[in-house]
This record gives C-alpha cells, sequence and structure tokens, in this order.
C-alpha cells in the first residue's frame, strides 16, 4: 500500500521512515517547510540514535518523500502534537488531530484506512471520524452505518523511549484499537508488515485510555518515590539506600527519585485522565502535583547550600529530561539550573555535554556552561540533577572532598555533607 504519515516529528518520523524500510511507499507531510526540505534532502531536524543513515537510506531509494500537502494513499497514519490549551486548565487540545484529518477528509478515497498515534483524550477517535462523516457524505463511515462502511478508522497509540525510539518501533507490542473490529483488523494487517511485538486488537476508546493508563502509572509511581525522597531528606535519610532495601521484598518495585518529571509525555497524559472525570481523579491528580512540587523541592534545598557557601562555585550537572539524551524540553533540570542562575548569578555553572550551547533563559544571568573536567576543578558545589553515564563515571577521589546534592542518587560512596 502507499502510506501517508501526518505530522513527522518525533514519532512521525521514524514511524514513516521504518514503514518506508519495509518496503512501501511513503509520503510523509509537515507543516513547516524546513522540516520538508530537510527530509527531502536524506536529513533529520530531530536527534534520535540511529535515525539519520535510516532516513538517508529510504530517501536515497525513493521510499520516503515529504510534502506539505497530504496526498492521496491507501494507508494515512497521523502523529501531530496533542497539547493542552493555554487555559490554565490542562485542557487537552486536539486541533492538530481535526486539522490533519481535514486534510485527509480531502483526498479520502473508497477502501481506505486511518490510523491516529498522537496521544490523545478518550473519543477523539470518534470525533475524528464524525468529522469526516460531515466533511464527507458520500463515504459510509464505521459505526454509523448498517452496512460495510467505506473507509476504516483506529487507534494505534506509540509507546517508544525517547533514545530507543527505532528499536522500540519494531519490537514493543501494540494496542490497536478499531472504531469497530474490522477497523481494528484492517489496521493490524499493516502493522504486522514492520511490527514483530505483538499487536492486540482493542476498541479505539480503550486503545486510548490504555495509553494515558502507562503513562499515569509511570507518573505516579515516580511521584510515590518523590514523596519518600522529601520525607526521606526531612529525617536526613537516605531515600536510594531504603528503596534499594525495599526492593529486596519480592513484590516491591519503587522507582527512582529525581528532580521532577520531565519529558512531553509522562508529565502530561495523566491530566488527559484527569480532565476526562475530575471528581474521580485524585489520586492520578495528586500524583502530577507531588512531582511538579518536588522540582520547588529541589531548588529550595539547592539555595540553601548555595546560600551557605557565598564564595564557592557551583557545578549543576546536566539540563537534560533524562540520562544520556539531548532533549530539554519540559524538563525538571532545566528548571532548577535556570532557577539557581536567576538567583546566584555567575557563582552558578552549567555541565550539559549533551547542549552545544546554553538555552535562552540563562542569557543575561551570568551562569556559564563548563565541562565536567573543569566543574571538578573549580567548583566546590555539585548539584546533580541528570543522571547521564558521564557524571555516574566521576570516581570518588574526584569528588571526595566535594559539598554534593545529588538528586539522582548516582553517588552512592559519596560523603554525607557536614
Ligand atoms: N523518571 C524518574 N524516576 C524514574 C523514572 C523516570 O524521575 O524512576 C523521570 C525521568 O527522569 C524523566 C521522566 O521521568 O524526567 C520521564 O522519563 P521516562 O524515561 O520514564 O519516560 P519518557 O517520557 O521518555 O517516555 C514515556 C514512556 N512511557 C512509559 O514508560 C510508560 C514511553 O514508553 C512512552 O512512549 C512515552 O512516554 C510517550 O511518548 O508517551
Amino acid at each position: 500500500p502507499k502510506v501517508s504519515v501526518i505530522g513527522l516529528g518525533y514519532i512521525g518520523l521514524p514511524t514513516a521512515a521504518i514503514i518506508a524500510r519495509a518496503g512501501m511507499q511513503v509520503i510523509g507531510t509537515d507543516v513547516s517547510q524546513h522540516v520538508v526540505d530537510t527530509i527531502n534532502r536524506g536529513e533529520i531536524h530531530i536527534e534520535e540514535v540511529d535515525l539519520d543513515g535510516l532516513v538517508q537510506g529510504v530517501v536515497a531509494r525513493g521510499l520516503l518523500k515529504a510534502s506539505l500537502d497530504v496526498a492521496p494513499a491507501d494507508v494515512f497514519v497521523i502523529a501531530v502534537p496533542t497539547p493542552f490549551l493555554k487555559d490554565g486548565q490542562h485542557t487537552p487540545d486536539i486541533s492538530y488531530v481535526l486539522e490533519a484529518t481535514r486534510s485527509v477528509a480531502k483526498v479520502l478515497k473508497a477502501g481506505d484506512a486511518i490510523i491516529l498515534e498522537s496521544t490523545s483524550p478518550v473519543g477523539t477517535t470518534e470525533a475524528m471520524r464524525d468529522l469526516l462523516s460531515e466533511l464527507r457524505t458520500d463515504l459510509a463511515m464505521p459505526g454509523l452505518t448498517s452496512g460495510t462502511p467505506d473507509v476504516s478508522i483506529s487507534y494505534c497509540p506509540e509507546r517508544v523511549l525517547p533514545g530507543r525510539i527505532l528499536e522500540e518501533l519494531t519490537h514493543n507490542d501494540r494496542s490497536i484499537g478499531g472504531i469497530t473490529p474490522r477497523c481494528a483488523r484492517k489496521a493490524l494487517a499493516f502493522y504486522k508488515r514492520f511490527v514483530r511485538g505483538t499487536c492486540v486488537t482493542t476498541d479505539s476508546r480503550s486503545a486510548e485510555m490504555t495509553k494515558l493508563v502507562e503513562n499515569a502509572f509511570r507518573d505516579v509511581n515516580i511521584a510515590f518515590a518523590n514523596e519518600l525522597s522529601m520525607v526521606a531528606d526531612s529525617m536526613g535519610m537516605d531515600v536510594w539506600e531504603v528503596i534499594r532495601l525495599a526492593n529486596r521484598h519480592p513484590r516491591v518495585n519503587i522507582l527512582q527519585p529525581g528532580p521532577g518529571v520531565g519529558g512531553h509525555c509522562i508529565a502530561v497524559d495523566p491530566w488527559f485522565i484527569v480532565h476526562g472525570a475530575p471528581e474521580l481523579t485524585p489520586l492520578i491528580r495528586n500524583a502530577r502535583e507531588v512531582n511538579d512540587a518536588k522540582i520547588h523541592h529541589v531548588i529550595a534545598r539547592a539555595s540553601e547550600l548555595v546560600e551557605a557557601h557565598p564564595s564557592m562555585g557551583v557545578a549543576c550537572l546536566g539540563l537534560a529530561f533524562k540520562a544520556n539524551i539531548d532533549d530539554f524540553r519540559e524538563s525538571p533540570a532545566r528548571l532548577v539550573a535556570a532557577s539557581l542562575a536567576r538567583k546566584f548569578g555567575e557563582q552558578i555553572h552549567i555541565v550539559e555535554p549533551y547542549a552545544a550551547e546554553l538555552p535562552r533563559e540563562f542569557d543575561g544571568t551570568g551562569a556559564v556552561g563548563i565541562d565536567i573536567d573543569t566543574a571538578l576543578e573549580d567548583c566546590g558545589i555539585l548539584i546533580v540533577l541528570v543522571d547521564h553515564d558521564v557524571f555516574k563515571s566521576v570516581p570518588l577521589a574526584e569528588r571526595a572532598d566535594k559539598l554534593v546534592y545529588d538528586t539522582r542518587g548516582i553517588w552512592p560512596d559519596q560523603p554525607k555533607n557536614p
């Protein structure tokens, strides 16, 4: 089949490339001219392990092309963002999904399959179907006709981990939710062509909820670890020691505390559930609030340490939202470091091996970027915000005399600060 992938971001581009690698003809669409031009040159506009070589190969073989306009195809895969509205209420904004649906409607023909992959509030796939049925009265839509519908519509969320996207796109299991069982079977046949994990079919609403639940599960569990870390802190205990010991219980598996939860999924998706059932979700809402509060706890604790040593150089280790990646969006580490830079100016130094330059918010604060060796030579205070391997591997001998606030627990052998 000919495949159209709409949205060529962190999920859409790798997905388009993997489908093309499986031998299908793919046209990717994006609203950005820059993105379209970059891909058509065989280059990429995002960082992801091994993606550059893959895209270069499928573009060179003529299997992947990018375009500003949605072209006719047999399968449409929609992978556009679903952010919040700017209403301060964490209301999901599905306008990009509906916009993509409108562009598909223009070229849709009988026999086509449409698959939504964007993380979406429950009911979005049906809302897409309703919009298509308004725009294309000449086509019979699934679930709205007693006869055989002309097109199939399904929801199949991605669940890949940044840094492992290509690997996980191929090997993870997938849940495929059809508006009707027939829609699900049609999408299943498509995913079987390039997914090696097990593909399980269900209805579209269950598949939408499943995606949200996966990330909410993780958020709630990280919140538990973060709450423990604040309690342990107030009692002068090492939370990592407590978690290590508790996790020796055969049915206990506590996650790791950190400076808060970042990324665009785990800190976002739980709100989609809360928004759908505000009265019934005190736990999920609270977990979100605990994880956000952890950022402020870290800022306060780090500030106390810096204030107690006004002449000492401070190195903030890491800006990324998690280890070993160059993704700084929605990063608690970045919020903490920026807040310290605004408060303490040139006393603050930033070490981020994955950043070519410091983000804009550091401009004018006096804080500068340095490398880890300079930090170990010049700074008396180390604030660990990201568990990058390069930081983990610093031996005790090079940091034994430092004052350390380790929000990630990467140096269990570090002597306690006096
Ligand atoms: N974190 C902790 N403690 C932990 C684990 C994570 O503080 O024990 C923090 C990380 O430092 C980071 C944040 O949580 O700031 C999220 O990191 P992550 O590695 O857990 O997840 P993401 O956001 O990179 O990707 C998640 C994944 N979801 C799940 O593991 C349930 C991924 O499979 C999803 O595809 C992705 O969200 C998504 O796109 O929804």
